[in-house]
C-alpha cells in the first residue's frame, strides 16, 4: 500500500494490486495537427506537451505490474454508432467520418484514430474503442475491471474536462476510487483544466483525488 501524502483534497491510499491506469484518448486526432481537435479550432500543442509524462506513468505502471487500459474515441466506418446529434456538431468543414489529412476523422482503423506512437499499447493490453465521451458507455470496461479485480483507477489522457472527467464521473458512480494524474492530463483550455481539477476534489473528493505523476509513481513502487 502506497500513501500519496500530497494528493488533494487529502492523502490517497494506493494499493497497486487493486489498481489500473486508464489512459484516455491519446490519439493523433486530438494531439496532432489536421485531426478532430484541430478541426474544432483548438491549439493541439498543449496536448502534445504531456506525452512524456504520460509515457512515464505508463512505464511505471507496467513495471509495477499495474494494468494499463487505453481508450480511443472513434466510430465504426459505417457510422452506425455515431448519433446524428454528435455528427452534426463541431466544424461543418470537417465532421466526424469526413476525410481529413489523417484519414477519416475519428473512425476506427484510420491513422488519426491511432494512439500516438510514443504511448502505443503493448500486446495484451486492453484497448477500448468508445463511441462516447465516457469510457463505460457501450464498452466492456465494467466487465474488464471486474475480471481484473480493480477497485482504484488512475486517470491520464485528454481532454481533462471532456472524456477524462466524464469517465471519472462514470467510474465514481460505479464505486471506484478515482485519482487523476494532474500533469498527465490536458485540455485545449487552461481554465477548463483548472476548473475540472478543482471540481473533482471539491467537497471532500466528490468525484475523486488529484496528484502529480511523480508522487503516483513513488506510491506505485513504494
Ligand atoms: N473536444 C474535446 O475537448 N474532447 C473530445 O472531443 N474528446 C475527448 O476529450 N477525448
Amino acid at each position: 500500500m502506497g500513501l500519496i501524502a500530497g494528493a488533494l483534497p487529502f492523502a490517497f491510499d494506493l494499493d497497486p494490486a487493486m489498481t489500473a491506469v486508464i489512459v484516455i484518448d491519446m490519439q493523433r486526432d486530438f494531439v496532432e495537427p489536421g485531426g478532430f481537435g484541430a478541426s474544432l479550432g483548438n491549439d493541439v500543442t498543449r496536448l502534445q506537451a504531456i506525452i512524456p509524462t504520460v509515457a512515464a506513468l505508463i512505464a511505471g505502471a507496467r513495471a509495477a505490474g499495474v494494468p494499463v487500459i487505453h481508450t480511443r474515441e472513434c466510430h465504426r466506418p459505417d457510422l452506425s454508432d455515431l448519433p446524428p446529434a454528435k455528427r452534426d456538431r463541431g466544424s461543418p468543414a470537417l465532421r466526424i467520418g469526413d476525410l481529413g489529412p489523417m484519414g477519416r476523422v475519428l473512425i476506427a482503423g484510420e491513422p488519426g484514430a491511432d494512439i500516438v506512437p510514443e504511448l502505443a499499447p503493448l500486446p495484451g493490453e486492453i484497448v477500448l474503442d468508445k463511441p462516447g465521451k465516457g469510457a463505460f458507455y457501450a464498452t466492456s470496461l465494467s466487465e474488464d475491471l471486474a475480471r481484473l479485480g480493480v477497485k482504484t483507477l488512475i486517470f491520464a489522457g485528454v481532454t481533462t474536462e471532456v472524456c477524462v472527467q466524464t469517465t471519472m464521473r462514470e467510474a465514481n458512480d460505479r464505486g471506484f476510487s478515482c485519482l487523476l494524474a494532474e500533469d498527465s492530463t490536458e485540455s485545449y483550455f487552461p481554465d477548463f483544466k483548472a476548473a475540472t481539477l478543482a471540481m473533482i476534489r471539491a467537497q471532500g473528493a466528490i468525484v475523486g483525488w488529484t496528484a502529480r505523476t511523480a508522487e503516483i509513481l513513488d506510491a506505485l513502487h513504494g
